[in-house]
């Protein structure tokens, strides 16, 4: 199976909340690694850009302004097929519909502010790597 980095942030309502520790916790415990960690503040220009798939859908401006709300926790990861583990880890993109006990099930409060995000392949991830750690 192969190694891979996925990029993974912690978003500003979870960090906010306190919730940094406990997610941090659950990458530990699982067979994937983290390999960089930062509490940042974005900029504008570095969530547009994260984001840009998204623009001219009704949820990207006020995605664009949570993601600037506060900071947030960048992180790569790395570990056998990590893209599709910490997506996993993660739970689907609607806190609602994710499985119970994944990250997004306990932590997120909508389906925007949905406390984490993780990148959707390996070329998003090393698109998304250097978009955020430069
Ligand atoms: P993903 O984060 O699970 O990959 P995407 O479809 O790539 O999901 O959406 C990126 C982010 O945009 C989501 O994590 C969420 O914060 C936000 N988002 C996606 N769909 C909606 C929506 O229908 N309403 C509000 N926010 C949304
Ligand atoms: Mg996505």
């Amino acid at each position: 199976m192969a190694i891979e980095k996925t990029y993974s942030m912690i978003k500003p309502n979870a960090v906010a909340a306190g919730h940094v520790g406990e997610i941090i916790t659950r990458f530990e415990r699982s067979e994937l690694s983290i390999e960089r960690i930062e509490l940042a503040a974005l900029t504008p220009e570095q969530v547009k850009l994260g984001y840009e798939e998204h623009e001219g859908k009704p949820f990207y401006p006020p995605l664009i302004e949570f993601m600037l709300s506060g900071p947030v926790v960048k992180m790569v990861i790395s570990g056998e097929n990590a893209v599709a583990r910490c997506r996993e880890i993660m739970g689907a993109t609607d806190p609602e519909k994710a499985e119970p006990g994944t990250i997004r099930a306990d932590f997120g409060t909508s389906v925007r502010e949905n406390a984490i995000h993780g990148s959707d392949s390996p070329e998003s991830a090393a698109r998304e790597i250097s978009i955020y750690f430069g």
